[in-house]
């Protein structure tokens, strides 16, 4: 048996995720962590919400709420939507979480005995109404450029100019509105990462098997970005990790905590102590090469905008540890989704959010459409007309269909059993090697996480069942020799179980609803179709099931693309 440990991107705390957020991590890291448990494999899947940093502290101040309370509350509502995506997190944690205080402490600790942190002071605008130093997010003023009022310290949002805060007229404290600032120094801790840059840059050219996507942004960044310069893993902020060692600040970091980016991927780790701490599991098998890790595989999943740091500040804090951590063995990223010809804006309201979606229709549908269509070797977009097309053919055309008729024509010609006799001749024997041929490559697409090809070779494997059935036409075979279209049927019910299984990672409530109405709990992974089809005996009972998958209508289609349209132009 294997073992698997597969992290998805932490999405960030401030506000729901649109369905490209979706499928650039949670959901292809939910295929892969279903698949492998199909294949009897060992799993922990983890995810957590991001809550620290600006973003949180400035959508609560929004909400009215303390941050505090806002991030429990947001962290419920985005657990309760995965929940309704399906998503089979082990665990989803909290970055506020105390293993990941103790933890993000622990690492900056080590990094400090290993050399690899400095202190560097800087200036930075202090808010004296506020009695704080501000963030570039904390700052607005007028735009230098195009002088328009909201410009934001790190850039402005009409113009687009890359601003530094002391560029802004006016500038002015977010939080209070002041404009009582100035500038003073702040001293904060740097991870050396510039150290480590060939340890990181060999582990990199030692990956041949990544994606380029993956592959190519890291070495970009290595090579003529800086990613690689020394960062700055403090900031002045109250919410967050505390800067502190073993409880004691470190000297001059007292009232700062640590960067959200430097302990979010730590959260992978702790996330999977707070899954330990609440079930009693052994967190360190997974996590620590002296304690059974080194046969595990672990695979990240991410949009491409979190690979450099996935692929060289996570590591770096890894590798610099010199303690025996897992690192990671495959990073598989994804490029964006867009919406109808532009993208999705939360501010504008355009496209559509994980919570809205699952108003419209239940969540198979979306996890079909959105992974057979995985923005892997570039940009994809969702459009209303592919939606409706794609869904309504794929899933009610083909395996709706499929799993109906041979229900329906068993019940009416045979009642609601399995039908003896008859006996399975070269059609059968040609299906059966088609279909051994099309899992098997499935199987390998799945395993290489080809997301996109694998949701085409199983819609192949569907498509395969519906044309043995047209062309066997077991309701003509009928009216001339009942018994052997009562062996078609046989093997097109179990067609539904095998359909069931191979289906789930994909599509697991319709799964369910066809192993259920198979009324087997047998869902072991088939292996040899011809024997996989023997699954259910002549005589076994099953339920003939509701419509699987209803079609999309021109007008929902037409009321949906008009409802998400967004409320401003692009
Ligand atoms: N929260 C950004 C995002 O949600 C960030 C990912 C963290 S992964 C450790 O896209
Ligand atoms: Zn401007």
């Amino acid at each position: 048996m294997a073992r698997h440990l597969i992290t998805s991107a932490i999405p960030y705390i401030n506000g729901i995720k649109h369905l490209g957020n979706l499928v650039g991590s949670q959901l292809p890291a939910d295929l892969f962590a279903r698949y492998q448990r199909a294949r009897g494999n060992e799993v922990m899947f983890i995810c957590a919400t991001d809550e620290h940093g600006t973003p949180a502290e400035l959508a609560a101040q929004k909400a009215g709420k303390p941050v505090a309370e806002y991030c429990a509350e947001m962290h419920d509502v985005q657990a309760r939507i995965a929940q309704g995506f399906r998503l089979s997190f082990d665990h989803f944690g909290r970055s506020s979480s105390p293993q990941n205080r103790d933890l993000t402490q622990q690492f900056a600790k080590v990094l400090a005995e290993n050399g690899l942190i400095r202190e560097v002071s800087e200036t930075q605008m202090y808010s004296k109404a506020d009695g704080r130093f501000l963030p570039d997010r904390y700052i607005e003023g007028t735009c230098p450029n195009c002088g328009f009022e909201d410009a934001r310290g790190d850039q402005c949002d009409n113009c687009t100019k890359q601003l530094d805060p002391v560029d802004l007229i006016n500038p002015r404290s977010v939080i209070s509105g002041s404009t009582d600032l100035e500038m003073r120094e702040t001293k904060h801790l740097f991870l050396c990462q510039s150290q480590l840059k060939d340890v990181i840059a060999e582990w990199i050219d030692s990956k041949s098997d990544w994606p380029v996507l993956t592959t190519s942004i890291a070495k970009k960044w290595l090579n003529d970005g800086d990613g690689l310069q020394d960062r700055g893993i403090t900031r002045d902020l109250s919410w967050g990790v505390p800067a502190q060692f073993d409880g004691a600040p470190w000297d001059g970091m007292e009232g700062k905590v640590f960067y959200v980016w430097f302990d979010a991927p730590i959260e992978y780790i702790a996330g999977t102590q707070e899954w330990a701490d609440s079930t009693g599991g052994d967190w360190a098998r997974w996590w620590r090469t002296d304690a059974g890790a080194q046969d595990v595989t672990y695979t990240q999943f991410m949009g491409k905008d979190n690979v450099p740091f996935h692929t060289l500040g996570f590591p770096a804090t890894i590798l610099g540890s010199k303690q025996p951590w897992k690192v990671v063995d495959y990073i598989k990223s994804f490029n964006y989704l867009n919406y109808d010809g532009g993208q999705f804006s939360t501010s504008r309201g355009r496209g559509v959010f994980m919570d809205q979606a699952l108003e419209l229709l239940p969540s198979d549908y979306w996890r079909w459409w959105l992974l057979s269509h995985a923005p892997e070797s570039s940009d994809a977009e969702f459009t209303w007309d592919n939606f409706q097309v794609s869904t309504n053919k794929d899933l009610a055309d083909v395996l709706g269909n499929f799993v109906s008729r041979i229900t329906k024509f068993t019940r009416s010609k045979f009642g609601e059993a399995l039908p003896e006799g008859g006996t399975w001749g070269a059609a059968e024997e040609a299906l059966i090697a088609d279909l051994n041929t099309r899992v098997r490559e499935y199987e390998r697409l799945m395993e290489a996480k080809e997301v996109r090809k694998a949701a085409m070779a199983l819609r192949g494997i569907w498509v395969a069942g519906n044309e043995y059935l047209q062309s066997c036409a077991p309701w003509t075979v009928f009216k001339t020799d009942p018994e052997q279209a009562g062996a078609i049927a046989r093997l097109a019910l179990n067609l539904v179980r095998i359909y069931a299984i191979l289906s789930a990672p994909f599509i697991p409530d319709a799964a369910k609803t066809m192993l259920d109405a198979m009324q087997t709990s047998d869902d072991s992974w088939p292996g040899e179709i011809g024997a996989a089809l023997e699954g259910l005996p002549a005589g076994h009972a099953f339920i003939t099931p509701e419509v699987l998958f209803r079609k999309i209508t021109d007008e929902e289609r037409d009321a949906w693309q008009m409802r998400f349209a967004g409320t401003r132009a692009e």
